[in-house]
C-alpha cells in the first residue's frame, strides 16, 4: 500500500462554496490544484444526501488516486465506501470507529491538548488533526486556539510512533509558511501536512489556491 500523502488535507463545506460554484467542480480543481486527501465534513446535510454526496465525491477521488474521509459518520463511510472516517474527541470512540469498518480504513481523530494526543498513541490512530491553530470562522470553537507553540508541543508526543499529523484551524497561504516552521517540535518533529476549510473552498479558483499551498509546503519540506 502506498503511503498516504497528508500534506495538503481539504476539509469540505458546501455552506462556503462562493455562489454559483458547484460543489463537485471545486473538489475536483482544488484535487488538480494539489490537494492529497479529502474529508467531508458536511454537518447539515441529512443521511440520505450525505450518502450520495460521499458516493460521487468517491468517483473523483478514486479518479485522482486519493484517499476520501467523512467526519463523524461511520454510516455514511460504510454505505458509501470510502477510505476512512475522522472523529472528535465527543464522538464515536476510536475503538468502536475501527472496529466498525473494513480492516486497513484510516482513522484520524481531533486533538487540542497534549492529553489527546497521548490518547491518540494509545489507540493508535493513523493521523491527528491538531488545532485550532488560528482563529476561523468556519467552525464555532469549544476549546482555546492553541498558536504554532501549542502545535509544537503535541507533535512532540508522536515520537517514536507512525502517527501522521495535520493542523488546522485559520490555515492560509498568507500564513502556512510561518504555521509549518513555527510549530516543528524540540525533537524536530514536523507537520506532514496542513488541513484547510475556506482557503480553498471559499475560493473562486480552488486550483489555484491548493496549488499555492502545495507550492509553500514542498518549499518548507525541502528547507526543514
Ligand atoms: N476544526 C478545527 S478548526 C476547523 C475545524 C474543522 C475549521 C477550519 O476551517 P478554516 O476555514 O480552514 O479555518
Ligand atoms: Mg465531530
Amino acid at each position: 500500500m502506498k503511503p498516504i500523502d497528508y500534506s495538503l488535507y481539504l476539509v469540505t463545506g458546501r455552506n462556503l462554496l462562493p455562489p454559483n460554484k458547484d460543489f463537485f467542480t471545486s473538489l475536483e480543481e482544488s484535487i488538480q490544484g494539489g490537494v492529497t486527501i479529502v474529508q467531508l465534513r458536511e454537518k447539515e446535510l441529512d443521511t440520505h444526501d450525505f450518502v450520495d454526496l460521499a458516493k460521487k465525491a468517491k468517483v473523483i477521488c478514486d479518479k485522482y488516486n486519493i484517499p476520501l474521509l467523512i467526519n463523524d459518520r461511520v454510516d455514511v463511510a460504510l454505505a458509501a465506501n470510502v477510505d476512512g472516517v475522522h472523529v472528535g474527541q465527543t464522538d464515536m470512540p476510536i475503538e468502536d470507529v475501527r472496529r466498525l469498518l473494513p480492516p486497513g480504513s484510516i482513522v484520524g481523530l481531533s486533538c487540542n491538548t497534549v492529553a489527546h494526543v497521548k490518547d491518540a498513541v494509545r489507540l493508535k490512530v493513523d493521523y491527528i488533526g491538531i488545532g485550532a491553530v488560528w482563529g476561523t470562522q468556519t467552525k464555532k470553537l469549544t476549546q482555546p486556539i492553541i498558536g504554532v507553540r501549542g502545535v509544537g508541543a503535541m507533535l512532540a508526543e508522536l515520537e517514536g510512533t507512525n502517527i501522521k499529523a495535520v493542523a488546522i484551524g485559520g490555515i492560509k497561504s498568507t500564513n502556512l509558511l510561518r504555521t509549518l516552521h513555527g510549530s516543528v517540535a524540540t525533537n524536530n518533529r514536523a507537520l506532514d501536512g496542513v488541513a484547510v476549510v475556506s482557503d480553498i473552498v471559499a475560493s473562486t479558483e480552488p486550483k489555484a489556491a491548493a496549488e499555492r499551498l502545495q507550492k509553500i509546503f514542498q518549499k518548507f519540506k525541502q528547507s526543514h
